[in-house]
């Protein structure tokens, strides 16, 4: 992104100069669903974000304007509302629950861009969010903790785009950091970095350009299928809290006789919430292959257990297993579209992206993209 461009573009439509702020959408290498179940995730910050500019007005107006749509929104401080404009709604919810917590904001200018592919499972819409928080944080001098701005986007996306999401996203845009996976408790918000030293493997995303949207989709359905489960329990266990508190055995004995469904589902958050700990000790180990291995099995997970693949990218996944130059390789995100993301040789990066494009486009009639990623940082002010 060129961000001489951007403050070109703010001072044409606001006649202001701008502050600049990035956040950075992610990938996250294992721990998938785990999150809103207080287990364990491993995501990373990847150098595709949102750049938002903004500068204060004076009067109480907020005008957005987003580069990708092209669409202009005016909409007055005391009228925050949601719009019938998708990608408004993570601005304004985060405004909305700013106002909740009692921050006083004024009017302001704000010009959206960025090149993080949208519905593309690499959480455009998180760094959205964090942007926003930080931006009007920075702005007006609010000085809210890096935990908060994340949480505060957290409750953007369930109040103002209808999803019940974890903690994951706004998390790893903002506490992103080059080179490094964040092994994140999501129970506690304790955090640890841990390199992602891939030695001469690379991660590639592969796009399947299937789009996926989780309000639509069965996210929120995935998420009260686990709170069922735990319900089950809990009227036996009363201790229990959440899924990571739950044994398989446990599941075996209060929920698999009466409910197969919510059984598998919540089987598969347990194991990947074991898996994610496990990986993260490969990976602090240099055991590429072993943590290789452990994404296959994710993926596994998340398209017959979990159901939240889709037909494309379960082909995208087999047509990699029985590569020797490519270790591992799983969807990536909430699901039902999106990415694979795939641990490859760096040499063969490119046999892989060609071979890959030839028969996605022969089976599908889709153009595959693909992205080699790197690790960045988190959300900051740049310019
Ligand atoms: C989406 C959600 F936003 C995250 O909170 C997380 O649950 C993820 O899906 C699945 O691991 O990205």
């Amino acid at each position: 992104m060129n961000i001489n461009t951007i403050k070109a573009k703010f001072r044409e439509l606001f006649a202001a100069e701008a502050t600049v702020i990035k956040s950075p959408g992610r990938i996250n290498v294992i721990g998938e669903h785990t999150d809103y179940n207080d287990g364990f995730v491993l995501p990373a910050a990847i150098d595709k974000a949102i750049y938002v500019a903004i500068s204060k007005r004076d009067d109480e107006e907020i005008r957005l304007f987003s580069e990708n749509y092209q669409e202009e929104l005016v909409v007055s401080l005391s009228q925050v509302q949601k719009s019938d404009k998708a990608w408004a709604n993570f601005i304004l919810g985060v405004v909305d629950e700013l106002f909740s917590r009692g921050y006083a904001l004024k009017g302001f200018n704000l010009y959206l861009s960025g090149d993080v592919p949208l519905g593309a499972g690499l959480s455009s819409s998180a760094a959205l969010e964090c942007a926003t928080g930080f931006a009007l944080s920075h702005l007006f001098g609010l000085d809210i903790a890096k935990k908060d701005i994340a949480l505060i986007g957290q409750q953007a996306e369930h109040k103002y785009a209808g999803v019940n999401c974890g903690i994951m996203d706004q998390f790893a845009s903002v506490f992103g950091k080059e080179g490094q996976a964040i092994l994140l408790d999501c129970r506690s918000l304790d955090y640890e970095y841990i390199p992602l030293d891939l030695k001469d493997y690379k991660f590639v995303l592969l796009n399947s350009n299937v789009k996926h949207k989780h309000s639509e989709s069965g996210y929120n359905t995935r998420r009260m299928q686990s709170e069922k489960g735990v319900a089950m329990v809990k009227a036996q266990v009363p201790e229990v809290s959440s899924l990571r508190d739950i044994t398989i055995a446990q599941l075996d004995e209060f929920v698999k006789p009466y409910d197969m469904e919510v059984y598998i589902k919540c089987r598969f958050v347990v194991e990947e919430t074991q898996r994610t700990q496990l990986a993260a000790e490969k990976l602090k180990a240099g055991d590429l292959v072993a943590l290789g291995k452990l994404m296959f099995e994710t993926h596994n997970g998340l398209s017959k257990a979990y159901e939240v693949s889709c037909v494309e990218i379960d082909f995208l996944v087999e047509q990699v297993t029985d590569l020797d130059y490519v270790l591992g390789a799983r969807i990536t995100g909430g699901g039902f579209g999106g990415c694979s993301l795939n641990l490859v040789h760096q040499d063969k990066v490119d046999l892989l992206v060609e071979h890959m494009t030839a028969v996605y486009q022969e089976k599908y009639g889709i153009t595959l993209d693909a992205y080699m990623v790197e690790i960045g940082n988190g959300t900051e002010v740049i310019a």
